[in-house]
C-alpha cells in the first residue's frame, strides 16, 4: 500500500489483515517500512498482536527481501509503506527502490476521497511513477460528494479495491460493487 500521508493506509491494511485472518483463514504476514514518523511502526505492530499475526518493520530495501523471504510460507503479505509527499521527488525515489526489491505482485495506491478530483488525479500520476495496479478509497464516510470517485476512475481507468466508510478496525471497508456506487452518486435523500 502506497500513498499521501493520512489517508489510512495503516488503519486499512490493519482491516485487510483482520478479516482475512478471522474470515478466511488466512495465514497473514505484515510488513512495514514506515519508520520515518515516531509511533508509527507500533501503530500496525498493535494490530498484528491484537489479530495475533507476524510482523517485520524494515528499515531498507535491503532488508525487504530478508522480510519478504522470512513470510515467503505465509497466504499473504501486506507491506505498509510511509506516507509520501507525491511532490517530494526524494520521497518518491526512496519509495520505488523499495517497490522494485519487494516485486509486489499488487501495488495499492491508498487515496481520501475528502481530496480534491484534481489532486487525486495529480497523486496518482506521481504514485503511478512506482507502478500501481488499484486504488482504495478512504474515508467515504468524511463527505457527501462521491463524484470525485467517478472523476478519477475515468481519468486513471484502475480498479478500485476497497471502499473504507470510517475508522473501525476491521469493520469499515467494503468492496465495491456498481449497484452501491451509483446510489451513492444519486442519492437525493441529503443524507
Ligand atoms: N473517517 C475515517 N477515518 C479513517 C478511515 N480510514 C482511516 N481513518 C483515520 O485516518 C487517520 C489516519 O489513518 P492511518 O491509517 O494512520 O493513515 P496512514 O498515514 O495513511 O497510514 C486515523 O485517524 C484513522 O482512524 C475512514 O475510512 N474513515
Ligand atoms: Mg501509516
Amino acid at each position: 500500500m502506497v500513498g499521501p500521508t493520512g489517508v489510512g493506509k495503516t488503519t486499512t491494511i490493519a482491516k485487510l489483515a483482520a478479516n482475512m485472518t478471522f474470515l478466511e483463514n488466512r495465514d497473514i504476514g505484515l510488513i512495514t517500512l514506515d519508520t520515518y514518523r515516531i509511533s508509527a511502526a507500533e501503530q500496525l505492530r498493535t494490530f498484528a498482536e491484537i489479530i495475533g499475526i507476524s510482523i517485520s518493520v524494515v528499515f531498507n530495501p535491503a532488508d525487504l527481501c530478508h522480510a519478504i523471504d522470512k513470510f515467503k510460507n505465509k497466504d499473504l503479505i501486506f507491506v505498509d509503506t510511509a506516507g509520501r509527499s507525491p511532490y517530494n521527488r526524494q520521497q518518491m525515489e526512496e519509495l520505488k527502490e523499495f517497490v522494485q526489491v519487494a516485486k509486489p505482485d499488487e501495488t495499492i495506491l491508498v487515496l481520501s476521497i475528502t481530496t480534491e478530483s484534481s489532486d487525486l488525479i495529480n497523486m496518482y500520476q506521481e504514485f503511478s511513477t512506482v507502478g500501481i495496479d488499484k486504488v482504495i478509497f478512504t474515508k467515504l464516510d468524511e463527505t457527501r460528494h462521491y463524484g470525485p470517485i467517478i472523476n478519477v476512475i475515468q481519468e486513471i481507468n484502475k480498479p478500485i479495491a476497497y471502499f473504507t466508510t470510517g475508522q473501525n478496525v476491521p469493520d469499515d471497508i467494503e468492496v465495491p460493487n456498481s449497484f452501491k456506487l451509483a446510489h451513492l452518486l444519486l442519492r437525493r435523500d441529503g443524507a
